[in-house]
């Protein structure tokens, strides 16, 4: 059961150019700076009522990122629903039959436990949900 969107994930070339237009020109406060290894990112947040932007640069051409940039471009990359528990989700995800990238959780920023389904699946919109469980 999907309580909120928790963030959504946005796509750009460089955190240090991006990060001062959303400061600077939008008015809002990015509160940390992560890199996620496992993911090839690095990410900075700025909250938006119980919402987050999440920028995401990417740390290796290779990673999903790094694809993403080189084939479409800077811009929106995935949404990410926030969910009690992410493999409970995933596996009922799944006996639905809907096309998972990960059929169980990895640890994303922030500590969240992470999971994303095929955009295929999704009407082309890349999906993940997220929970602390
Ligand atoms: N949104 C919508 N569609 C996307 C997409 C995105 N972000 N990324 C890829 N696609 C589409 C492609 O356009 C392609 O469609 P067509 O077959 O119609 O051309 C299809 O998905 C397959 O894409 P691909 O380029 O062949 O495959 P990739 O190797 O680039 O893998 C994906 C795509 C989604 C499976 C991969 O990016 C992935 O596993 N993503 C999940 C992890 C992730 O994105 N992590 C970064 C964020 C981490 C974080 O938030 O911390």
């Amino acid at each position: 059961n999907i309580s909120h969107i928790e963030h959504i994930g946005i796509a750009v070339n460089s955190l240090d150019e991006a990060i001062p237009y959303y400061e600077n020109m939008l008015g809002l406060k990015c509160y940390a700076i992560e890199e996620v290894a496992d993911q090839k990112v690095k990410t900075a947040f700025f909250m938006v009522g119980e919402t987050k932007l999440e920028l995401l640069e990417s740390t290796s051409p290779d990673g999903p990122v790094g694809k993403f940039l080189e084939k479409k471009g800077q811009g929106v990359h995935h949404l990410a629903f926030a969910v009690d528990n992410v493999n409970d989700s995933l596996n009922e995800l799944g006996e639905k039959g809907v096309q998972l990238i990960d059929k169980t959780s990895r640890k994303g920023a922030e500590g969240l436990n992470i999971g994303f389904l095929h955009p295929k699946a999704s009407m082309g919109v890349l999906t993940e949900i997220c929970g602390k469980e």
